[in-house]
């Protein structure tokens, strides 16, 4: 096929071809805008091929991420056969809408695989005889990436992003990624993209020889640089061919670098096989490294990890869709928010707003409490500048930002306001009748309760359908789980400004509904019931602690209570001796703290040891009880522990609380710090079966009893229908 002349409008199409005149209705929000483009071939439905006279350009529309679905890489690969077989100088890959190629299209794992392989075309591209550019905006991500490695050159926008998340879907990337990457980066840098998953930015990716150039006109730029590439008769490169930045690495670099990571990624396979890949091709010729490649990703591929990890992709993305949620609803704007409490939890909400650049208000009762409030925030904000985290202009600018009170009025000007302080229901009706004389009309009212009953504290103000439950998990500055609590009368408004709000300071939102402790804390009581009971009958705290660490959680219950702080909620001159939390209260141990609790600490480097002391305290306590003490197993401990989580979460969705299975599963991966690869509770319930999970809970139902063993009528149900909880939805 010839390419036309610059100025030839709409030439002879052939069969396959539609032509086009300039104006062409097609969206073409960021990269038309070259005048002349003279003719099209329609390749496949998301993949067409144009001239701009002497330059080929390939163009992917595949929206909304420009995924590599088969459609995709056929249109690839025709489009590069035809171009290559044109008279056409060079060829230019671009793509339109919001993105360059982000990635495989990750729905079509699930299926068998559909022809051609991306390889074809990356073949295709790397062999070609004219130069290829690929041109780069947004995100360059996963397959999109390894298919813009197997151009010749690379330019970008100036925002454009690169990027190998496959480690975050327990993958790697399985398209030559880990064989070319180190070869343009060096293997320090590799390693560390693909590992993290984080993408790098334009400059970063020009600085390390990712990328060749950064344009400002996308299209343009591309093809002026395609022209240059063949008037300089720039040499046709071909990653696969380079070793020049491989050639002094370190061998000590792959230990160093695993010591570096172990911590971050304890229980994850793929950070693993992703590091293999890059010592193989440090150690190994191109082919036999993507040899290997292939045989790593297959395991992976296999395995419940990635399968997981791909559920978890969707899951998060699936929680913030609300069903019956009007799509028209709007938002309100936050303009300011108003925290109320300026203790450990309100001051790291006001933290997130001033993050996102939101002014707050914070409330305090009195002017010593306030300052001290916010002196732990300044602080806080000081300790990541000197980490490197922030700028000093950062902490200075975010404290700006945040204005202090002790007085509630203040609020009169906040469109959200939160409540944060502790959890008394009397205390909190008497804050929202206040807020309600206060707070200007259409204000969102949030309380941050982890556990108390919304609809009666939106009993006491006159506007209940502006009252909303905003659940942040502690410390609030750091962890990405926001609960979001719907009362029965709260407004569509209010469900979708929570929403928002939550993103914008780079939260995971969920939406649930209301009972004792929402969808994570009334989980976690009884995982709480069962933990205790079992170190009245012989198990040490730090035994179950540490089957629930290797199980993956990043503590168990009594570090976890000791981390809390023991005392949370106790009163010295109520307490009844009635628990052991209580026991190790009255003597004395209050956790973390000082340095006593189901733990001793040493005071340097807060490490743990278990105490006699506290055996003895539990001990003579269960010998008050009458429980006869006896060998637990790890394998008692851990379903013990985890079963009457997944029952609850099982009661939680069939009574409506949560919209789906795998909002639970959100919610637990994200605050509790459940190990994403096994999915969260729901997902991992599913993976070991349900009809085994059924059976287990109803043998603890019969030996053990209480009513958190009695088992969910969804776990039956969905045992008989061969239905899974993840994946179960109201
Ligand atoms: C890979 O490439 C393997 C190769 O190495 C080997 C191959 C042989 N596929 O996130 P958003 C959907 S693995 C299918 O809200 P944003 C997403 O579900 C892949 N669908 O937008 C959502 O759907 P819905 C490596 C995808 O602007 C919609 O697109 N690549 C894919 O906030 C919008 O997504 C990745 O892991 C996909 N690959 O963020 C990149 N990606 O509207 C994954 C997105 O129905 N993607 N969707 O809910 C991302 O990180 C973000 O989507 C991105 C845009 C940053 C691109």
């Amino acid at each position: 096929m010839a390419a036309p002349s610059e100025f030839e409008t709409l030439p002879q199409c052939g069969e396959d071809q539609i032509g086009f005149a300039v104006d062409a209705p097609l969206d073409r929000t960021l990269v038309r805008s070259v005048p002349y483009v003279v003719h099209m071939t329609q390749l496949s439905q998301s993949v067409q091929l144009e001239f701009d006279g002497d330059i080929a350009i390939i163009r992917v529309d595949n929206p909304p991420v420009n995924a590599l679905s088969h459609h995709v890489r056929q249109g690839l690969l025709d489009g590069m056969k035809q171009a290559e077989e044109s008279d056409a100088a060079a060829i230019v890959l671009i793509c339109d809408g919001r993105t360059f190629i982000a990635g495989a299209d990750i729905t079509e794992f699930s299926g068998p695989p559909q022809p051609p392989s991306l390889q074809e075309a990356q073949d295709a591209m790397e062999n070609c005889s004219k130069h290829v550019v690929a041109a780069v905006h947004g995100t360059a991500l996963g397959g999109g990436l390894e298919v813009a490695l197997c151009a010749h050159y690379r330019v970008g926008v100036a925002s454009s992003q690169y990027g190998l998340p496959e480690v975050k879907l327990g993958l790697l990337p399985g398209a030559g990624g880990t064989q070319r990457l180190p070869r343009i980066t060096g293997a320090s840098k590799a390693l560390e993209m693909m590992t993290s998953g984080d993408p790098i930015s334009a400059d970063e990716a020009l600085a390390c020889g990712l990328i060749d150039e950064i344009i400002e006109d996308l299209e343009q730029g591309a093809i002026d640089f395609a022209r240059r590439a063949v008037s300089e008769k720039m040499p046709l490169l071909r990653i696969r061919d380079r070793n020049e930045k491989l050639a002094d690495t370190p061998t000590s670099l792959f230990e160093d670098f695993r010591a570096g990571i172990a911590r971050k990624t304890r229980g994850f396979l793929a950070p693993e096989y992703n590091v293999r890949c890059v010592e193989a091709a440090v150690g190994l010729d191109f082919e036999a490294g993507l040899e290997r490649e292939q045989e790593l990703f297959r395991d992976l591929m296999k395995g419940t990890q990635s399968k997981a990890q791909q559920y978890y992709f969707f899951a998060e993305r699936a929680a913030l869709k609300i069903p019956g949620l009007p799509k028209e609803t709007k938002s309100l704007d936050v303009h300011r928010c108003g925290v109320l409490g300026a203790g450990t939890m309100g001051g790291g909400i006001a933290m997130n707003f001033a993050n996102a650049g939101i002014p707050v208000t914070i409330v305090e009762r009195d002017a010593e409490s306030l300052e001290r409030g916010l002196g732990i925030v300044r602080s806080n904000y000081e300790r990541t500048a000197a980490r490197g985290g922030i700028s000093s202009d950062d902490v200075e600018s975010r404290m700006g930002l945040i204005s202090g009170s002790t007085d509630m009025g203040d609020f009169a000007e906040c469109d959200l306001i939160i409540e944060a302080v502790f959890e008394n229901m009397e205390l909190k009706k008497s804050i929202f009748e206040q807020l309600d004389q206060i707070c200007a009309e259409g204000a969102v009212l949030a309380s941050n309760t982890s556990a108390l009953d919304i609809n009666e504290i939106a009993s006491a103000t006159s506007r209940p359908d502006a009252v909303i439950g905003m659940h942040f998990f502690s410390p609030a500055n750091v962890m990405k789980m926001l609960e979001v609590v719907r009362g029965d009368e709260t407004s569509d408004t209010a469900i979708a400004t929570a929403m928002a709000i939550g993103r914008r300071i780079g939260k995971t939102p969920v939406l649930c509904g209301v009972c004792h402790g929402f969808v994570g804390n009334r989980m976690l009581f009884m995982r709480g019931i069962e933990a205790e009971k079992m170190i009245l009958e012989g198990a040490a705290p730090s035994r179950v602690d540490r089957v629930l660490f290797d199980f993956g959680l990043p503590m168990g219950p009594f570090a976890m209570s000791d981390l809390a702080g023991l005392d949370i909620g106790w009163d010295e001159t109520t307490s009844s001796s009635s628990t052991v939390r209580e026991l190790l209260c009255e003597s004395g141990r209050r956790g973390q703290k000082n340095g006593r609790g189901y733990y001793t600490y040493d005071p340097d480097t807060r490490a743990s040891t278990p105490d006699p002391e506290v055996e003895e305290i539990i001990k003579r306590f269960a010998d008050q009880q009458g429980i006869t003490r006896r060998e637990i197993s790890d394998q008692e401990i851990l379903e013990r522990c985890l079963y009457p989580m997944v029952n609850e979460g099982a009661k939680i969705l069939s009574e409506g609380i949560a919209i789906r299975g795998s909002d639970v599963d959100v919610v637990w991966i994200n605050g509790y710090g459940w190990p994403m690869y096994t999915g969260g509770p729901m997902f991992w319930a599913d993976t070991v079966g349900l009809k085994e999970v059924a059976e287990r809970i109803n043998h603890y139902a019969s030996t053990i009893g209480g009513e958190h063993w009695s088992i969910s009528p969804l776990i039956e149900q969905l045992v008989s229908d061969g239905g899974s909880l993840s994946t179960y939805t109201n």
